[in-house]
């Protein structure tokens, strides 16, 4: 399109609407939008119920409110001058002094002249035809509707600013004076000598509830679950805080950008399990004294993932409360037992706990006495009857998703956003969601958000949507709108990374647990700040990668998804790439064994077993080692035998240790792990003949093996599920001995090395084309390996066959060999049920401890396996 054309084009797309945008709110995120949009020479306006700008800190004006993550990082970097020239007084300023620095950017930024006040959006309409959205606003206090048309529409209201109503039955009785921390009179309240019970003990209640104290004659705190919080250790700017950030504050704010939380801080390396326990202790001490929500946690590398890890952690701090509260009784009601710290919002207060020590107030445990109603005169628990003059509801919010909903937003054909998330929110990067086009929300549900420094996250949500606008409006597109595959794989991507976290377990706003009937998912995306960012910028540098965008007469559709491969899958092969570890086909045999082996004594062991044997067996030309498994269950057990991978070049009977402990754990099977010849010593067909050999010999010492003669399965990884393919298919032919199953994890199937899996996987995902190719060089001659013995899919007859588990993995050059071994066994008659690993890699199945994804793949494997045997086999314990 030349540039004139493209001005037309432009010119006639904005002219058919009141505005360019419309901006739902006037807090943070709203104010610098105005400020960006403005800059693009687009015409905006926003529409905001308070009377002033601020959003969150306008309406929460509760005794004690401040921001809990430090007021030098929660700021904007977007005016240098304004960073350069605000001085906050504290480290963590007050809620009145954030809203000054607020009014006094819309000041300098003169912001207010777009900015509606006292006024509520109440619904949004998409008009297909005409690419626009039709607003409806209202004055607050009611009034006229105004209707609005815009091109765009951006929801910049907040994760936590739609209170949730109070659940609590009989309170609209209550004949006192009725406080909400998210709504608290501008005027303020005067607690002096007053009786006030306060219900909730979130972040709100525990920053209010000390400074009620040292006012009422009495306070009494109903709690329903107790909060781990740090001490704030509030005071003036740190010295070394401020030379860090002025040392040079265009890189400090770069790296608040790259940084997991949106903080700049040194990312743990260590599990809190690989340090003795006084350094474990040194470690919480020093973040306690340190006075942030982000040092507890991030005293280690797994506190967030581990449960047991989490657990010190937990352990440490309600030492704390316990060491801080004088009433022992009271300090235990006061100690979080039930979830691990962090999954619910960590809290940073200032002398809570050392409030239950004063005589006038009282913690009432709605656990053992829970609340019957609310009367005229107070509350009414199980047990007693409270009498106050104020009620304060710390209750919380509908977060994240409560602001977007509580607006009718209609979409294309209809369809209200409340009823397309009602089981939960679907969005793309939680920036925009499939059938709502030219919809942006800023920090929506599945965007790091509420686990990030909120400033940096609102900054990048702002520049990724104006830079989406500019790209349409230079392009003269009108509509821009996520592909249901884009918005499918994110919600599994999000949800996949919340999975491997501890976040599912606690009953937090993070999961919309606060809210009854609400949908049970993770809100935020837990991935962190730095790797959403790179995927949000990766998606445009893809040209907008799962979007349509939408011209006059011009249609793009650039469908696609983001983020496929396991979250946990995708650090472990960053860990890699910047350990630099060798390629393994560019050394020596020997290096390549020696990298295996330095590199196997770097992993976790696995589970453990209820015993270890070590011994030999007379292979098909002299004896080979093995290893044998056994569960702590009373025996005699069924037996797999076990072929460990490495291309037939590498690994031994140690070398698959973590996966055969796992399968005997989670079978309750027995597994004797056998080293068969390598090559390129023992080349083609030693590795096949051993396999045969080893079955047999087995087969005929099941007894003394602690076997049950005649339960026999035969499993292998990779090359060793090569070795265990083949020796199926021999037995067979040989007539016996009869064989209960065949578990192939990732075989090696075929020499054809150009199958799609190949091309698309076959570098980059640990194990490569070019690798494969050192292998089966190693092995066999180009004019063996077309042999059934070398490639077993190549077998004339697959009729006869054991009943197959084959496990393939998505991102795995070896995973169409498995899956057409799958098909064509199927084919030919066997039982066959095909395990397909989503997002994983070649090597995932075996990283036992150190991915989680994979998890539930080792517990249907497992299931598979005892599914092979007619004697009840049981696990022997649960692993992780
Ligand atoms: O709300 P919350 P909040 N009967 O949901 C209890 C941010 N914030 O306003 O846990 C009895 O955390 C509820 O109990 P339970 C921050 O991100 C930041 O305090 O559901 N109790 C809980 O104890 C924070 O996390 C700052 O069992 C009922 C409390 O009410 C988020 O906002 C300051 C109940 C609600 O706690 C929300 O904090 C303040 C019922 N029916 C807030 N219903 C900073 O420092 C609810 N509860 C920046």
């Amino acid at each position: 399109m030349s540039d004139e054309s493209v001005r037309e084009t432009v010119e006639s797309v904005e002219s058919d609407v009141d505005v360019d945008v419309v901006v739902v709110g006037a807090g943070v995120a709203g104010l610098y939008l105005l400020h960006r949009l403005r800059a693009m020479d687009l015409s905006a306006r926003a529409f905001e119920t308070g009377d002033d700008v601020g959003g969150t800190w306008y309406w929460n004006r509760y005794p004690g409110a401040r921001c809990d993550v430090q007021s030098v990082d929660y700021s904007y970097s977007f005016d240098p001058e304004l960073d350069e020239t605000w001085e906050w007084s504290e480290r963590y300023a007050t809620q009145p002094e954030i809203l000054g620095y607020l009014q006094h950017v819309a000041d300098k930024h003169d912001l207010r002249r777009d900015i509606t006040f006292s006024t509520r959006v109440d619904g949004a309409t998409w008009d297909d035809d005409a690419a626009s959205w039709t607003v409806r606003v209202e004055p607050a206090e009611g009034g006229d509707v105004e209707a609005v048309t815009c091109r765009w529409y951006v929801m910049a209201t907040g994760c936590l600013s739609a209170p949730k109503s109070p659940d609590v039955e009989g309170h609209e009785r209550f004949a006192g004076e009725v406080h909400f921390t998210s709504r608290w009179p501008h005027e303020g309240v005067d607690f002096t000598g007053r009786r006030v019970g306060v219900i909730g003990t979130g972040s709100s209640a525990i920053q209010s509830i000390p400074i009620i104290a040292s006012q009422a004659s009495e306070i009494t705190v109903f709690q329903r679950t107790p909060n781990f919080a740090v001490p704030a250790r509030n005071g003036p700017v740190r010295d070394d805080k401020r030379r860090e950030i002025e040392a040079d504050r265009v890189a400090y704010r770069h790296e608040a950008r790259w940084s997991p939380a949106g903080v700049p801080r040194e990312v743990p390396e260590e599990s809190a399990l690989q340090v003795s326990a006084e350094e474990r202790e040194r470690r919480y001490e020093e973040a306690w004294q340190e006075g942030t929500i982000f040092s507890m946690l991030g005293a280690f590398n797994d506190l967030i993932v581990n449960a047991e890890a989490n657990d010190t952690a937990a352990e440490f701090v309600r030492g704390k409360i316990r060491e801080t509260v004088d009433d022992p009784d009271t300090a235990e009601s006061l100690c979080p037992t039930d979830y691990p710290i962090g999954t619910k919002r960590l809290c940073l207060d200032t002398n809570y706990y050392e409030t239950f020590n004063e005589d006038h107030v009282t913690l009432v445990d709605l656990r053992e006495e829970p609340i019957a109603t609310i009367t005229e005169a107070g509350i009414d628990t199980a047990e007693r009857s409270f009498e106050f003059d104020d009620l304060v509801f710390a209750t919380g919010f509908d977060a994240m998703t409560g602001a977007i909903v509580a607006v009718d937003i209609e979409g294309r054909d209809g369809t209200e956003l409340k009823d397309r998330w009602a089981d939960g929110p679907h969005t793309y990067l939680g920036l925009m969601t499939v059938g709502f086009p030219n919809l942006f929300m800023i920090t929506g549900p599945q965007s790091p958000s509420v686990l990030s420094n909120m400033a940096v996250s609102i900054e990048q949500h702002v520049d990724w949507t104006c830079d989406a606008i500019a790209h349409m409006r230079d392009r003269g597109f009108r509509v821009m709108e996520p592909t249901e595959d884009a918005e499918r794989g994110w919600v599994q991507h999000a949800n996949d990374y919340a999975d491997i976290t501890l976040f599912p377990r606690a009953n937090s706003w993070y999961m919309g647990a606060n809210v009854p009937g609400k949908a049970r998912v993770t809100l935020p995306y837990v991935g962190g700040v730095d790797r959403y960012r790179g995927i949000c910028d990766s998606v445009v540098e893809q040209d907008y990668l799962g979007f349509a965008l939408r011209g006059l007469d011009d249609e793009r559709v650039n469908d696609g998804v983001v983020a496929r491969v396991q979250p946990d899958v995708t650090i472990m092969l960053e860990t890699m790439e910047e350990l630099q570890i060798p390629e393994i086909h560019t050394l020596s045999v020997d290096e390549a064994r020696g990298l295996m082996q330095a590199m196997g004594a770097e992993s976790p062991p696995g589970p453990d077993v209820g015993e270890i044997v070590d011994g030999s067996l007379p292979g098909a030309d002299g004896d080979l080692d093995y290893r044998l498994y056994r569960p702590d269950t009373p025996g005699p057990h069924a037996i797999v035998a076990y072929f460990h991978g490495g291309g037939w070049v590498l690994g031994d009977t140690t070398s698959d240790d973590p996966l055969c402990r796992d399968l005997c754990v989670r079978s309750g099977a027995v597994v004797v792990s056998v080293n068969y010849r390598h090559a390129p010593e023992d080349r083609f067909p030693a590795a096949a003949d051993d396999g045969v050999a080893a079955v047999r010999w087995i087969a005929d010492h099941a007894t003394e093996l602690g076997g049950v003669p005649g339960e026999l399965a035969v499993a292998g990884w990779s090359a060793g599920g090569n070795v265990a393919a083949v020796a199926c298919q021999q037995l067979r032919d040989a007539g016996g001995p009869l064989i209960s199953g065949q578990l192939l994890i990732n075989p090696v199937i075929d020499c054809d090395l150009s199958r799609a899996s190949y091309a698309e996987n076959g570098e980059g995902y640990g194990l490569t084309t070019a690798l494969m190719s050192w292998f089966w060089d190693h092995y066999a001659d180009e004019t063996e390996r077309c042999d059934p013995k070398a490639s077993p899919i190549r077998a004339d007859d697959l009729s006869g066959l054991p009943p197959a588990v084959i496990v393939t993995c998505e991102f795995d050059p070896l995973r169409d060999e498995g899956r057409a071994y799958a098909e064509a066994l199927e084919a030919a008659g066997v039982d066959v049920r095909h395990i397909s690993g989503r997002g994983l890699i070649h090597t995932a199945i075996g990283a036992v401890d150190v991915l989680l994804s994979p998890v539930p793949y080792r517990e249907e494997i497992a299931a598979g396996l005892r599914g092979f045997f007619r004697s009840p086999v049981s696990a022997t314990a649960s692993v992780g």
